[in-house]
């Protein structure tokens, strides 16, 4: 197992955070998954074996949400809350 720390954007309340994290946990060899709003972010602990980094946030990008690497952040520019 390895952790991914991606920065996502466009999460606003405690919605997001939960929609964010079932989108991951539906990717298989996703294991725990900690959302903080506050910080933008989304600790990912999967199995290498069986996902990617890149699957994870085609994850976050299909339930709606801007993400990118740590490091490699850019201005938010999603599609906006699940709360409108
Ligand atoms: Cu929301």
């Amino acid at each position: 197992m390895q952790t991914e720390l991606l920065k996502v954007s466009g999460m606003t309340c405690g919605g997001c955070i939960s929609t964010v994290t079932h989108a991951l946990q539906a990717v298989a060899g996703v294991g725990d998954v900690k959302v903080s709003l506050s910080a933008g972010e989304a600790a990912v602990q999967f199995d290498e074996r069986l996902t990617s980094s890149e699957q994870l946030k085609a994850a976050v990008k299909d339930a709606g949400y801007g993400v990118d690497a740590v490091g490699m952040a850019k201005e938010p520019k999603g599609k906006g809350c699940c709360c409108g």
